[in-house]
């Protein structure tokens, strides 16, 4: 019987998408969840509103004018946060002479243009800072703004420790901010409105950001003579010639089709590429064919999915230790030329790059993912929100927090943006210095379009500051052979990732998750086991168990709560469609 420890399965539905930059960080950050079984029974529910299908009416209303929104306070305001610290952002402030997370660009900056002095709480790092959040939230002892998950958002205003934001976001929102916190729509705005008032301010990301690529190593492929994939019989065919093929030629039966974790649904490594191929949708919401919203994960479709990982497994084209290993220690089997495929987002090459060190000629392409044949494929996007910043009840200045992302956003990306200087300088991402970080979602491939854009027309006008800076690494990969461009030029070149996200949209294959009401009134208490059951019922089956385990699986899965989830999630679904209407 597979045993795991029990991994915080929710963290990938709110993983924090960045760009590739960040890719050292989006990969090691963890959110510990276990903090809201904590809070959950800390907290009294008699404040529970039900769940809130009202929308928020004051979203599409421009700002009463600019005059107080970028406007310095005559006196200095403080504002307190807490802080997540991590050796990443350490070692980079390391690098940093004259800077410390306390004080730096981006805290001088604010308190410079805006009279907002920062100040934390407290710092940790990792698993204790998440720890140390559970333990402050249910205690009621809150910084002034607080980064939350939508769970924890929830359980702050039904505590009432928290304050209606509706009017700070309708005054102190810049059009620059709004367009890009309501890029994707309602759906961030939706999920933190509680009893129609706006409690907190999302800071959203791109869904599209999540799609899913299939990487390959190129050189294998031509070393035993084989096309890039078209089906998903071709996928598992060269998957198995990467296992018993001798794909690297040393003589030793020692590669592996295809690279796992033991977390499925990770970004890099994660199985939702693969198992879109056979019409399964682990974990979004979906259509059926009545029009009714169904959960992907308990339908048919991942039960064949599923049988195909197990032969997969079996036959020894996975690694045998996979489900043990994370995506820092999966990732050891590329870096050692053990691997020859995997899917994975956007920033994957600079996961796999290090299979490059020891092997020069290692060499990956990113490629469409593909359905079964007679299939046509669709992929899967989750949604785009996953943090919010509420501010405590009492607080005199909850506008700062729309204060400090309007400035960031414009540093970063406004008509005088100074990208090299706030954002990524010199390859480091000192973005992360400030507490609030928003972008715009699809900055990323913004910039891949600009960066097509000008290599077409030989015109590098058309390039913001971003898509410059990526240009030059790609230049200098491309004309130079400087390996650090390596994984730029995947990514942002003529045919790396987003040359594919850029088909998929044009080709209508983009499915978005269908729910973007937030959180339900039962996923509270429920989600969460319901997430370990499923991650649990799929490892155990792709390792050997019998796939009618499945079958119980869905029966348990529904029975523990899914089937009231699934109640309200249709709820929320007619009201919504009413709405429009
Ligand atoms: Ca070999």
């Amino acid at each position: 019987m597979y045993n795991y420890k029990k991994i915080p399965i929710l963290e990938m539905i709110f993983y924090r998408r960045i760009g590739v930059h960040d890719v050292r960080i989006a990969a090691l950050t963890k959110t510990k969840w276990v903090v809201i079984l904590l809070l959950s029974a800390c907290i009294p529910t008699d404040h529970t509103s039900g769940y809130s299908v009202q929308r928020l009416a004051v979203v599409d209303e421009q700002p009463s004018g600019n005059h107080s929104i970028f406007e310095k306070y005559s006196s200095p305001v403080e504002v307190s946060f807490v802080r997540e610290a991590g050796d990443d952002l350490e070692r980079m402030i390391s690098q940093l002479p004259g800077e410390t997370l306390l004080d730096n660009r981006w805290t001088r900056l604010y308190e410079q243009d805006l009279g907002i002095k920062l100040r934390y709480d407290w710092i940790a790092k990792g698993d204790v800072y998440g720890q140390k959040l559970g333990v402050s939230l249910a205690s009621g002892r809150i910084p002034d703004v607080v980064k939350v998950n939508p769970y924890q958002l929830r359980q702050l205003s039904n505590a009432g420790l928290i304050q209606d934001l509706s009017e700070v976001y309708t005054t102190y929102t810049s059009p620059f901010a709004k367009s890009i916190l309501e890029a994707e729509g309602s759906g961030p705005f939706d999920a933190a409105t509680i009893d129609g008032k706006l409690m907190a301010i999302p800071e959203t990301a791109s869904s599209i950001e999540t799609a899913q690529y299939l990487w390959v190593r190129t050189d294998w492929l031509e070393r035993l003579g084989l096309q890039p994939p078209e089906t998903m019989e071709d996928v598992l065919d060269i998957s198995k010639a990467f296992t018993i093929e001798d794909p690297d030629g040393n003589g030793e039966p020692d590669t592996y089709g295809l690279a796992l974790t033991n977390h499925l649904w990770d970004p890099v490594m994660g199985v939702a590429g693969l198992m879109a191929g056979y019409g399964a949708y682990p974990n979004i919401w979906i259509k059926d064919a009545d029009g009714k919203l169904v959960y992907g994960g308990i339908q048919p479709e991942v039960r064949e999915a599923l049988q195909v990982l197990q032969t997969m497994y079996l036959e020894g084209q996975l690694d045998p230790e996979f489900s043990y290993k994370k995506g820092t220690q999966a990732v050891r089997l590329i870096k050692d030329g053990k691997i020859g495929m995997l899917y994975g987002e956007q920033w994957t090459p600079f996961m796999i790059q290090s299979s490059r060190e020891d092997d020069a000629e290692a060499d990956w392409q990113a490629y469409p993912i593909v359905a079964e044949s007679g299939r046509q494929i669709k992929v899967p996007l989750r949604t785009n929100a996953w943090q919010y910043f509420a501010v405590r009840k009492g607080y005199a200045h909850p506008e700062v927090v729309m204060k400090l992302m309007n400035l960031h956003l414009q540093t970063n990306w406004g008509e005088q943006a100074q990208y090299e200087t706030y954002y990524n300088d010199d390859s480091k991402a000192v973005w992360m210095l400030s507490p609030v970080t928003p972008f715009p979602g699809t900055k990323n491939l913004d910039a891949y379009r600009q960066i097509r854009e000008a290599q077409r027309s030989g015109n590098l006008a058309v390039l913001q500051d971003e898509a410059s800076a990526i240009q030059k690494r790609i230049e200098a990969y491309v004309t130079e052979d400087v390996e650090s461009g390596w994984g730029w030029n995947q990514t942002y070149g003529p045919t790396g990732a987003f040359s594919i996200a850029d088909g998929y949209e044009r080709n209508g294959q983009l499915l978005y998750d269908q729910f973007t009401g937030g959180i339900t009134e039962t996923m509270i208490d429920r989600q969460m086991i319901l997430n370990d059951l499923q991650l649990e019922a799929y490892m155990n089956i792709i390792l050997g168990r019998p796939i009618e385990e499945f079958d119980q699986f869905v029966k348990n899965w529904l029975k523990l709560g899914g089937e009231q989830i699934t109640t309200e999630v249709n709820t929320w679904l007619k009201t919504k469609t009413a709405l429009e209407r």
